[in-house]
Protein backbone atom coordinates (compact mmCIF):
# COMPACT_ATOMS: atom_id res chain seq x y z
CA UNK A 1 0.00 0.00 0.00
CA UNK A 2 1.65 3.47 -0.98
CA UNK A 3 1.62 5.22 2.42
CA UNK A 4 -0.73 7.95 3.13
CA UNK A 5 1.27 10.58 5.48
CA UNK A 6 -1.09 13.35 6.82
CA UNK A 7 -0.47 16.66 6.59
CA UNK A 8 1.31 17.65 10.05
CA UNK A 9 4.03 14.28 9.15
CA UNK A 10 4.23 15.77 5.85
CA UNK A 11 5.49 18.67 6.40
CA UNK A 12 7.95 17.14 9.58
CA UNK A 13 9.18 14.85 6.95
CA UNK A 14 9.93 17.61 4.46
CA UNK A 15 11.72 19.73 6.71
CA UNK A 16 13.62 16.89 8.01
CA UNK A 17 14.58 16.16 4.12
CA UNK A 18 15.85 19.79 3.80
CA UNK A 19 17.93 19.47 6.72
CA UNK A 20 19.14 16.37 5.47
CA UNK A 21 20.39 17.38 2.67
CA UNK A 22 21.98 20.48 4.03
CA UNK A 23 25.73 19.79 4.12
CA UNK A 24 26.23 23.56 6.53
CA UNK A 25 28.03 25.29 3.50
CA UNK A 26 24.93 24.75 0.96
CA UNK A 27 21.74 22.43 0.72
CA UNK A 28 22.42 20.09 -1.87
CA UNK A 29 19.40 19.29 -4.49
CA UNK A 30 19.28 15.59 -3.86
CA UNK A 31 21.22 13.60 -1.36
CA UNK A 32 23.27 11.27 -3.50
CA UNK A 33 22.62 12.26 -7.08
CA UNK A 34 22.84 15.86 -6.76
CA UNK A 35 25.40 16.96 -4.51
CA UNK A 36 25.63 20.26 -5.32
CA UNK A 37 23.71 23.72 -5.77
CA UNK A 38 21.54 24.17 -9.16
CA UNK A 39 20.43 27.23 -9.95
CA UNK A 40 16.74 26.93 -10.29
CA UNK A 41 16.43 24.27 -7.52
CA UNK A 42 18.17 26.63 -5.02
CA UNK A 43 15.16 29.38 -5.97
CA UNK A 44 12.68 26.69 -5.16
CA UNK A 45 14.42 25.71 -1.69
CA UNK A 46 15.11 28.75 -0.52
CA UNK A 47 10.95 29.16 -0.74
CA UNK A 48 10.45 26.11 1.51
CA UNK A 49 13.25 27.44 3.87
CA UNK A 50 11.76 30.60 4.50
CA UNK A 51 8.78 28.70 6.21
CA UNK A 52 11.06 26.93 8.79
CA UNK A 53 13.39 29.93 8.54
CA UNK A 54 13.52 33.41 6.86
CA UNK A 55 17.54 34.18 7.43
CA UNK A 56 18.46 30.38 6.52
CA UNK A 57 15.86 31.01 3.34
CA UNK A 58 18.22 34.22 2.87
CA UNK A 59 21.57 33.09 3.60
CA UNK A 60 20.48 29.92 1.00
CA UNK A 61 19.58 32.24 -1.85
CA UNK A 62 23.15 34.46 -1.11
CA UNK A 63 25.25 31.48 -1.24
CA UNK A 64 23.70 31.18 -5.12
CA UNK A 65 23.99 34.89 -5.76
CA UNK A 66 27.71 34.66 -4.22
CA UNK A 67 28.88 32.88 -7.32
CA UNK A 68 27.18 35.19 -9.81
CA UNK A 69 29.80 35.02 -12.79
CA UNK A 70 31.49 39.14 -13.30
CA UNK A 71 29.25 38.91 -16.61
CA UNK A 72 25.80 38.18 -14.59
CA UNK A 73 24.98 34.91 -15.06
CA UNK A 74 23.79 32.75 -12.59
CA UNK A 75 25.84 29.27 -13.26
CA UNK A 76 23.42 26.31 -13.29
CA UNK A 77 25.68 24.64 -10.92
CA UNK A 78 27.47 25.39 -7.88
CA UNK A 79 29.97 23.05 -6.91
CA UNK A 80 30.29 22.10 -3.23
CA UNK A 81 33.38 19.83 -2.32
CA UNK A 82 31.17 16.98 -2.81
CA UNK A 83 32.03 14.30 -5.05
CA UNK A 84 30.29 11.33 -6.72
CA UNK A 85 28.54 13.73 -9.66
CA UNK A 86 29.79 13.76 -13.28
CA UNK A 87 30.86 16.56 -14.88
CA UNK A 88 32.16 18.03 -11.85
CA UNK A 89 34.10 21.51 -11.64
CA UNK A 90 37.36 20.18 -13.71
CA UNK A 91 35.33 18.56 -16.80
CA UNK A 92 33.42 21.92 -17.23
CA UNK A 93 36.90 24.07 -16.60
CA UNK A 94 35.21 27.40 -16.31
CA UNK A 95 36.94 29.29 -14.13
CA UNK A 96 40.37 28.35 -15.73
CA UNK A 97 38.65 29.37 -19.33
CA UNK A 98 36.81 32.53 -18.29
CA UNK A 99 37.89 35.22 -15.70
CA UNK A 100 34.37 35.94 -15.27
CA UNK A 101 33.61 33.13 -13.86
CA UNK A 102 34.42 33.06 -9.96
CA UNK A 103 37.69 30.67 -8.68
CA UNK A 104 35.62 29.89 -5.42
CA UNK A 105 33.29 28.65 -5.06
CA UNK A 106 33.50 26.66 -8.50
CA UNK A 107 30.93 26.67 -11.03
CA UNK A 108 29.01 25.05 -14.18
CA UNK A 109 29.60 27.41 -17.16
CA UNK A 110 26.17 27.32 -18.68
CA UNK A 111 22.66 28.76 -16.70
CA UNK A 112 19.01 27.40 -15.79
CA UNK A 113 15.49 29.05 -16.06
CA UNK A 114 15.21 32.38 -13.73
CA UNK A 115 12.90 31.88 -11.74
CA UNK A 116 14.79 33.44 -9.15
CA UNK A 117 13.03 36.44 -8.97
CA UNK A 118 10.02 34.24 -7.86
CA UNK A 119 11.88 32.92 -4.85
CA UNK A 120 12.78 36.31 -3.81
CA UNK A 121 9.09 36.92 -4.11
CA UNK A 122 7.99 34.94 -1.85
CA UNK A 123 10.77 34.95 0.36
CA UNK A 124 9.58 38.39 1.00
CA UNK A 125 6.24 37.72 1.73
CA UNK A 126 6.60 35.09 4.16
CA UNK A 127 9.38 37.20 6.03
CA UNK A 128 6.88 40.17 6.42
CA UNK A 129 4.01 37.45 7.55
CA UNK A 130 5.88 37.08 10.16
CA UNK A 131 6.46 40.34 11.12
CA UNK A 132 10.81 40.10 10.09
CA UNK A 133 10.25 43.18 7.88
CA UNK A 134 14.05 43.68 8.60
CA UNK A 135 15.03 40.70 7.82
CA UNK A 136 13.08 41.01 4.39
CA UNK A 137 14.06 44.48 3.15
CA UNK A 138 17.89 43.81 4.10
CA UNK A 139 17.51 40.86 1.55
CA UNK A 140 15.78 42.82 -1.15
CA UNK A 141 18.55 45.23 -0.94
CA UNK A 142 21.29 42.81 -1.69
CA UNK A 143 19.53 40.60 -3.90
CA UNK A 144 17.67 42.79 -6.05
CA UNK A 145 20.63 44.60 -8.01
CA UNK A 146 22.27 40.98 -8.73
CA UNK A 147 18.63 39.82 -10.07
CA UNK A 148 18.71 42.83 -11.96
CA UNK A 149 21.78 41.87 -13.27
CA UNK A 150 21.45 38.23 -14.17
CA UNK A 151 18.35 39.53 -16.39
CA UNK A 152 20.05 42.00 -17.97
CA UNK A 153 22.88 39.19 -18.99
CA UNK A 154 19.96 37.55 -20.57
CA UNK A 155 18.61 40.16 -22.69
CA UNK A 156 22.00 41.11 -23.47
CA UNK A 157 23.39 37.66 -24.44
CA UNK A 158 20.46 35.11 -25.15
CA UNK A 159 18.29 37.08 -27.15
CA UNK A 160 19.75 36.19 -30.52
CA UNK A 161 17.06 37.41 -32.60
CA UNK A 162 16.64 40.37 -31.02
CA UNK A 163 12.60 39.44 -30.59
CA UNK A 164 12.32 38.64 -26.69
CA UNK A 165 12.38 34.69 -27.32
CA UNK A 166 15.60 33.59 -25.02
CA UNK A 167 17.76 31.06 -26.21
CA UNK A 168 19.70 27.92 -24.64
CA UNK A 169 22.66 26.79 -25.68
CA UNK A 170 22.60 23.24 -23.97
CA UNK A 171 19.23 21.25 -23.21
CA UNK A 172 20.80 21.03 -19.50
CA UNK A 173 19.83 24.91 -19.65
CA UNK A 174 15.72 24.22 -20.16
CA UNK A 175 15.67 22.05 -16.76
CA UNK A 176 13.97 19.70 -18.34
CA UNK A 177 17.21 17.89 -19.80
CA UNK A 178 16.39 15.15 -22.20
CA UNK A 179 12.53 16.54 -23.21
CA UNK A 180 11.48 15.30 -26.27
CA UNK A 181 11.41 18.74 -27.28
CA UNK A 182 15.28 18.79 -27.65
CA UNK A 183 15.31 15.58 -29.76
CA UNK A 184 15.10 17.64 -33.57
CA UNK A 185 17.64 19.60 -32.19
CA UNK A 186 20.31 16.86 -30.58
CA UNK A 187 20.01 14.80 -33.49
CA UNK A 188 22.20 17.61 -35.39
CA UNK A 189 24.69 17.65 -32.41
CA UNK A 190 27.61 15.47 -33.21
CA UNK A 191 29.86 14.22 -30.79
CA UNK A 192 33.45 14.93 -32.21
CA UNK A 193 36.27 12.28 -32.15
CA UNK A 194 38.09 14.41 -30.04
CA UNK A 195 35.40 14.08 -27.07
CA UNK A 196 37.21 12.86 -24.39
CA UNK A 197 36.38 10.28 -22.88
CA UNK A 198 34.25 10.10 -19.31
CA UNK A 199 32.65 7.81 -16.86
CA UNK A 200 28.88 8.40 -15.93
CA UNK A 201 28.21 8.34 -12.29
CA UNK A 202 24.83 8.52 -12.01
CA UNK A 203 23.96 4.98 -13.48
CA UNK A 204 22.54 2.53 -11.08
CA UNK A 205 23.02 5.43 -8.12
CA UNK A 206 19.19 6.08 -7.26
CA UNK A 207 16.94 5.19 -9.83
CA UNK A 208 17.00 2.09 -12.42
CA UNK A 209 19.22 3.24 -15.75
CA UNK A 210 15.74 3.41 -18.29
CA UNK A 211 14.47 6.13 -15.84
CA UNK A 212 17.82 8.38 -16.12
CA UNK A 213 18.49 9.75 -19.94
CA UNK A 214 20.77 7.25 -22.46
CA UNK A 215 24.34 7.24 -22.66
CA UNK A 216 23.89 8.55 -26.44
CA UNK A 217 21.85 11.57 -24.96
CA UNK A 218 25.11 11.96 -22.23
CA UNK A 219 27.64 12.05 -25.62
CA UNK A 220 25.80 15.05 -27.36
CA UNK A 221 25.50 16.89 -23.94
CA UNK A 222 29.36 16.39 -22.81
CA UNK A 223 30.06 17.10 -26.56
CA UNK A 224 28.46 20.78 -26.18
CA UNK A 225 30.40 21.49 -22.92
CA UNK A 226 33.67 21.19 -25.45
CA UNK A 227 32.00 22.89 -27.40
CA UNK A 228 32.09 26.08 -25.08
CA UNK A 229 35.66 25.41 -23.24
CA UNK A 230 36.97 25.71 -26.99
CA UNK A 231 35.63 29.59 -26.94
CA UNK A 232 36.36 29.59 -23.62
CA UNK A 233 32.69 30.13 -22.43
CA UNK A 234 32.78 33.41 -24.04
CA UNK A 235 29.19 34.61 -24.09
CA UNK A 236 28.46 35.85 -27.41
CA UNK A 237 30.89 33.15 -29.26
CA UNK A 238 29.03 30.13 -27.71
CA UNK A 239 25.64 31.89 -29.14
CA UNK A 240 27.63 31.74 -32.23
CA UNK A 241 29.09 28.15 -32.35
CA UNK A 242 27.13 25.74 -30.12
CA UNK A 243 25.74 23.46 -32.87
CA UNK A 244 22.62 23.54 -30.27
CA UNK A 245 20.66 26.90 -30.22
CA UNK A 246 16.75 27.03 -29.49
CA UNK A 247 14.58 29.64 -28.89
CA UNK A 248 13.60 27.94 -25.44
CA UNK A 249 9.55 29.00 -25.40
CA UNK A 250 9.26 27.84 -21.21
CA UNK A 251 12.38 29.59 -20.24
CA UNK A 252 10.80 33.16 -22.03
CA UNK A 253 8.01 32.62 -20.09
CA UNK A 254 9.50 32.35 -16.98
CA UNK A 255 11.53 35.16 -17.76
CA UNK A 256 8.60 37.55 -18.69
CA UNK A 257 7.03 36.13 -15.40
CA UNK A 258 9.85 36.62 -13.78
CA UNK A 259 11.05 40.26 -14.45
CA UNK A 260 7.58 41.64 -13.86
CA UNK A 261 8.09 39.99 -10.57
CA UNK A 262 11.27 41.68 -10.29
CA UNK A 263 10.27 44.74 -11.44
CA UNK A 264 7.49 45.19 -8.20
CA UNK A 265 9.75 44.19 -5.80
CA UNK A 266 12.01 47.05 -7.97
CA UNK A 267 8.96 49.51 -6.82
CA UNK A 268 9.02 48.37 -2.79
CA UNK A 269 12.24 48.60 -2.63
CA UNK A 270 13.11 51.79 -4.00
CA UNK A 271 15.59 51.22 -7.33
CA UNK A 272 15.89 53.25 -10.21
CA UNK A 273 13.09 54.16 -11.85
CA UNK A 274 14.55 53.42 -15.14
CA UNK A 275 15.76 49.59 -14.14
CA UNK A 276 12.13 48.92 -13.49
CA UNK A 277 10.82 50.49 -16.69
CA UNK A 278 13.53 48.33 -18.62
CA UNK A 279 12.13 45.06 -16.59
CA UNK A 280 8.60 45.56 -17.53
CA UNK A 281 10.05 46.29 -21.52
CA UNK A 282 11.48 43.14 -21.50
CA UNK A 283 8.78 41.32 -19.86
CA UNK A 284 6.30 42.47 -22.12
CA UNK A 285 8.65 41.78 -25.19
CA UNK A 286 9.15 37.87 -24.50
CA UNK A 287 5.71 37.89 -23.48
CA UNK A 288 4.75 38.77 -27.15
CA UNK A 289 7.37 36.48 -28.28
CA UNK A 290 5.50 33.96 -26.03
CA UNK A 291 2.31 34.50 -27.87
CA UNK A 292 3.90 34.60 -31.41
CA UNK A 293 4.91 30.87 -30.58
CA UNK A 294 1.79 30.03 -30.03
CA UNK A 295 0.47 27.26 -32.58
CA UNK A 296 -3.49 27.94 -33.72
CA UNK A 297 -3.63 24.00 -35.17
CA UNK A 298 -2.26 22.44 -32.26
CA UNK A 299 -3.09 25.21 -29.58
CA UNK A 300 0.19 25.19 -28.13
CA UNK A 301 3.27 27.22 -28.15
CA UNK A 302 6.56 26.30 -29.70
CA UNK A 303 10.37 26.39 -29.37
CA UNK A 304 11.99 27.81 -32.56
CA UNK A 305 15.44 25.91 -33.52
CA UNK A 306 17.21 28.48 -34.82
CA UNK A 307 20.16 26.29 -35.82
CA UNK A 308 17.49 24.65 -38.23
CA UNK A 309 15.28 27.54 -38.33
CA UNK A 310 12.31 25.72 -37.75
CA UNK A 311 9.80 25.73 -35.38
CA UNK A 312 9.86 22.78 -33.12
CA UNK A 313 6.31 21.49 -32.75
CA UNK A 314 6.21 18.48 -30.08
CA UNK A 315 3.78 18.28 -27.64
CA UNK A 316 5.00 18.41 -24.26
CA UNK A 317 3.87 20.49 -21.15
CA UNK A 318 6.42 23.43 -22.05
CA UNK A 319 4.06 24.24 -24.90
CA UNK A 320 1.83 26.07 -21.92
CA UNK A 321 4.17 28.37 -21.51
CA UNK A 322 1.74 31.00 -22.42
CA UNK A 323 -0.25 30.40 -19.06
CA UNK A 324 2.46 31.38 -17.23
CA UNK A 325 3.17 34.97 -18.50
CA UNK A 326 -0.19 35.50 -20.24
CA UNK A 327 -0.22 37.42 -23.75
CA UNK A 328 -2.61 35.06 -25.85
CA UNK A 329 -5.86 36.67 -26.59
CA UNK A 330 -8.72 35.57 -23.99
CA UNK A 331 -9.80 33.04 -26.25
CA UNK A 332 -6.57 31.01 -27.26
CA UNK A 333 -5.81 31.40 -23.94
CA UNK A 334 -9.17 29.86 -22.24
CA UNK A 335 -9.09 26.96 -24.59
CA UNK A 336 -5.57 26.14 -24.05
CA UNK A 337 -6.33 26.29 -20.16
CA UNK A 338 -9.34 23.74 -20.88
CA UNK A 339 -6.84 21.70 -22.78
CA UNK A 340 -4.40 21.34 -19.73
CA UNK A 341 -7.07 20.41 -17.33
CA UNK A 342 -8.47 18.35 -20.46
CA UNK A 343 -8.39 14.33 -20.99
CA UNK A 344 -5.79 15.10 -23.12
CA UNK A 345 -3.39 16.15 -19.75
CA UNK A 346 -4.08 16.78 -16.63
CA UNK A 347 -7.51 15.52 -16.38
CA UNK A 348 -6.90 12.04 -18.14
CA UNK A 349 -8.98 9.41 -16.68
CA UNK A 350 -5.50 6.90 -16.48
CA UNK A 351 -4.01 9.65 -14.26
CA UNK A 352 -3.08 9.24 -10.36
CA UNK A 353 -3.98 12.31 -9.89
CA UNK A 354 -5.13 15.10 -11.99
CA UNK A 355 -1.68 17.34 -12.99
CA UNK A 356 -0.06 17.56 -15.80
CA UNK A 357 2.91 15.33 -16.90
CA UNK A 358 5.86 16.25 -18.52
CA UNK A 359 4.37 14.78 -22.11
CA UNK A 360 0.79 13.74 -22.84
CA UNK A 361 -0.09 9.56 -21.93
CA UNK A 362 -1.93 9.97 -25.22
CA UNK A 363 1.21 10.81 -27.14
CA UNK A 364 3.27 8.30 -28.89
CA UNK A 365 6.58 9.50 -26.85
CA UNK A 366 5.10 8.84 -23.96
CA UNK A 367 7.36 7.21 -21.37
CA UNK A 368 5.96 7.14 -18.07
CA UNK A 369 9.30 6.12 -16.09
CA UNK A 370 11.96 8.24 -18.07
CA UNK A 371 12.52 11.38 -16.80
CA UNK A 372 10.92 14.30 -18.64
CA UNK A 373 9.76 12.43 -21.33
CA UNK A 374 6.77 11.32 -19.26
CA UNK A 375 6.90 11.65 -15.45
CA UNK A 376 4.96 14.17 -13.44
CA UNK A 377 7.46 16.86 -11.65
CA UNK A 378 5.96 18.59 -8.58
CA UNK A 379 7.89 21.78 -8.87
CA UNK A 380 6.70 22.08 -12.43
CA UNK A 381 3.11 21.78 -11.06
CA UNK A 382 4.04 24.34 -8.82
CA UNK A 383 4.98 27.11 -10.98
CA UNK A 384 1.85 26.87 -12.58
CA UNK A 385 -0.48 26.89 -9.69
CA UNK A 386 1.69 29.61 -8.56
CA UNK A 387 1.54 31.61 -12.05
CA UNK A 388 -2.63 30.74 -11.77
CA UNK A 389 -2.99 32.02 -8.35
CA UNK A 390 -0.91 35.63 -9.57
CA UNK A 391 -3.08 35.50 -12.97
CA UNK A 392 -6.80 35.31 -10.83
CA UNK A 393 -7.55 31.37 -11.71
CA UNK A 394 -7.31 30.45 -7.80
CA UNK A 395 -9.82 27.50 -8.13
CA UNK A 396 -7.18 25.89 -11.08
CA UNK A 397 -4.24 26.78 -8.29
CA UNK A 398 -5.81 25.51 -5.77
CA UNK A 399 -6.53 22.20 -7.92
CA UNK A 400 -3.25 21.99 -8.26
CA UNK A 401 -2.29 21.92 -4.87
CA UNK A 402 -4.45 19.57 -3.86
CA UNK A 403 -3.58 17.30 -6.10
CA UNK A 404 0.13 17.51 -6.13
CA UNK A 405 -0.11 17.17 -2.30
CA UNK A 406 -2.13 14.02 -2.77
CA UNK A 407 0.64 12.40 -5.32
CA UNK A 408 3.21 13.53 -2.46
CA UNK A 409 1.64 12.03 0.23
CA UNK A 410 3.59 9.13 0.60
CA UNK A 411 6.66 10.96 1.92
CA UNK A 412 8.87 10.04 -0.39
CA UNK A 413 9.36 13.57 -1.99
CA UNK A 414 11.02 11.95 -5.17
CA UNK A 415 12.59 13.45 -8.22
CA UNK A 416 9.20 12.65 -10.61
CA UNK A 417 6.49 10.70 -10.04
CA UNK A 418 5.08 8.12 -12.52
CA UNK A 419 1.76 9.27 -13.99
CA UNK A 420 -0.18 6.81 -13.88
CA UNK A 421 0.92 4.71 -10.95
CA UNK A 422 1.75 7.47 -8.63
CA UNK A 423 5.41 5.64 -8.13
CA UNK A 424 7.97 7.94 -6.81
CA UNK A 425 10.52 7.69 -9.37
CA UNK A 426 14.40 9.37 -9.70
CA UNK A 427 16.15 10.34 -6.56
CA UNK A 428 14.48 10.47 -3.37
CA UNK A 429 14.30 13.03 -0.69
CA UNK A 430 15.16 15.74 -3.82
CA UNK A 431 14.79 19.04 -1.82
CA UNK A 432 12.53 20.73 -4.40
CA UNK A 433 10.13 18.70 -3.92
CA UNK A 434 10.19 19.01 -0.31
CA UNK A 435 9.93 22.48 -0.54
CA UNK A 436 7.16 23.03 -3.04
CA UNK A 437 5.19 20.19 -0.73
CA UNK A 438 6.18 22.46 2.31
CA UNK A 439 5.08 25.75 0.81
CA UNK A 440 1.50 24.04 -0.27
CA UNK A 441 1.31 23.20 2.96
CA UNK A 442 1.46 26.70 4.66
C1 LIG B 1 21.41 16.40 -14.35
C2 LIG B 1 18.81 19.04 -10.01
C3 LIG B 1 18.65 18.99 -11.53
C4 LIG B 1 17.51 19.88 -12.02
C5 LIG B 1 17.22 19.63 -13.51
C6 LIG B 1 16.99 18.17 -13.73
C7 LIG B 1 18.20 17.37 -13.25
C8 LIG B 1 20.62 17.32 -13.50
O1 LIG B 1 18.41 17.63 -11.86
O2 LIG B 1 19.34 17.70 -14.00
O3 LIG B 1 22.56 16.11 -14.06
O4 LIG B 1 20.88 15.92 -15.32
O5 LIG B 1 16.71 17.88 -15.07
O6 LIG B 1 16.10 20.40 -13.90
O7 LIG B 1 17.83 21.22 -11.82
O8 LIG B 1 17.62 18.70 -9.38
Amino acid sequence: MRPNLGAVRLAASAAWTLSGNDIGTMITAAPRLYPHMWSWDTAFISIGLAHLNVARAARELETLLGAQWRNGMIPHIVFSEGTGYFPGPERWGAAELNTDAPNAPRTSGICQPPVHAIALRRIVDIARSQGQRDVAFKLLKTAWPKLYRWHEWLVRHRDPLGTGMLAIVHGWESGMDNSPRWDLPYAEVVPGPDLPPYVRLDRGLVAADAERPSDAEYDRYLWLIEEMRKVRYDADAVVRTSSFLVGDVFVTALFALASEVLATLGEESEQPPWRIRQLRGWARRSRAAVAAAYDPRTGLARDRDLRGDRWLSTSTIAGFAPLLCGGLPVDAEKSMLATLTGPEWAGHPALFARIPPSVSPNDVGFRPKEYWRGPMWPVIAWLFGWAFAQRGWQEESDHLRSECLRLAADGSFAEYYHPVTGEPLGSRQQSWTATVVLDWLH
